[in-house]
């Protein structure tokens, strides 16, 4: 892959947290480094078990193949690799594979002499996986609530998860992550659009700076964010939306277990308006 000459003075010594000098080199144009190793190491495993599991199951579909989480009858127990011990594995791999990609974004920020922005986002999507098929499974006492690695099957335990409560989109902090999901997007498309906009200002004229960009908001809404303030905004959102979603699948079961209409009786119950 091509480098360009000016890289190589990006390539420096040191920033490691894990092995010193042992793992500080690059292969072609990737960073190695002790988590590179393992992010290896565990990516590989992970994906031959579930090509083994794909094996088992008897489909090599992309769409149809699905590893599923052991019975519930299993508890929080070790299952028979047939029965559910394949998906626990797996599950080992992921966290591992995970883990070691964000301490490497670490390692190569440290390096860089960067801020740790971009590992820290990059905790907040690993905290949603593992709260799903680690945090909620624990407090519930069983693997078995953990959702089947599937493109099709995961859909349907989405859909299944949704409905033993009713109608998931009454769940407050649902509310909030597809709130947050969708300023996330509104955001990046103002950004994204406002940023192409003032680089592609037609033939011949020149390029436009962040004046005409503050300028633009202040004249259509009386208000600009500013540059920096956009990107601090498009982080929020993003990991506001990864934050919520994680609290309002782990509060479902082991801290509500009704419908979530239901949830909403405190609301009519307040004594302003409850008849009797
Ligand atoms: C902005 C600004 C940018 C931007 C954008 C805005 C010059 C290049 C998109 C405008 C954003 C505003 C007003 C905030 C909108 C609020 C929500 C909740 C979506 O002012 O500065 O920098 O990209």
């Amino acid at each position: 892959m091509a480098m360009l000459s000016y890289e190589q003075k990006y390539r420096v010594r040191g920033g490691t947290l894990v092995g010193g000098d042992l793992f500080d080199f690059w292969v072609g144009p990737f960073y190695v480094g002790f988590f590179g190793v393992t992010t290896a190491f565990f990516s590989l495993l992970g994906t031959l078990l579930i090509l083994y599991g794909a094996a088992l199951q008897g489909t090599f579909n992309i769409w149809l193949i699905s590893i599923a989480p052991p019975d519930l009858a299993y508890g929080l127990a070790l299952a028979p690799i047939k029965e559910g011990g394949l998906w626990q594995i797996i599950t080992i791999c992921a966290i591992g594979a995970f883990t070691s990609w964000a301490l490497r974004q670490a390692e190569i920020a440290r390096k860089l002499g960067m801020g740790l922005h971009i590992p820290v986002a990059f905790s907040f999507a690993i905290l949603a996986y593992v709260t799903l098929v680690v945090v909620r499974p624990v407090l519930m006492g069983a693997w078995g609530h953990g959702f089947p690695y599937g493109i099709w099957s995961h859909l349907d335990w989405v859909s299944n998860v949704g409905y033993q409560y009713l109608h998931f989109h009454y769940n407050p902090a649902h509310m909030l992550g597809v709130t947050f999901f969708f300023t996330t997007t509104l955001a990046l498309s103002l950004h994204a659009s406002l940023v192409l906009a003032a680089l592609n200002p037609g033939k011949g004229q020149a390029v436009k700076t962040a004046e005409h960009e503050n300028t633009f908001y202040r004249d259509i809404i009386g208000y600009s964010i500013g540059t920096l303030g956009i990107h601090r905004l498009g982080l929020f959102a993003a990991l506001s939306a990864g934050f919520w979603s994680a609290v309002c699948i782990v509060i479902s079961g082991p801290f509500w277990t009704r419908g979530w209409p239901e949830w909403w009786g405190w609301w009519l119950n307040l004594p302003i308006w409850r008849q009797g």
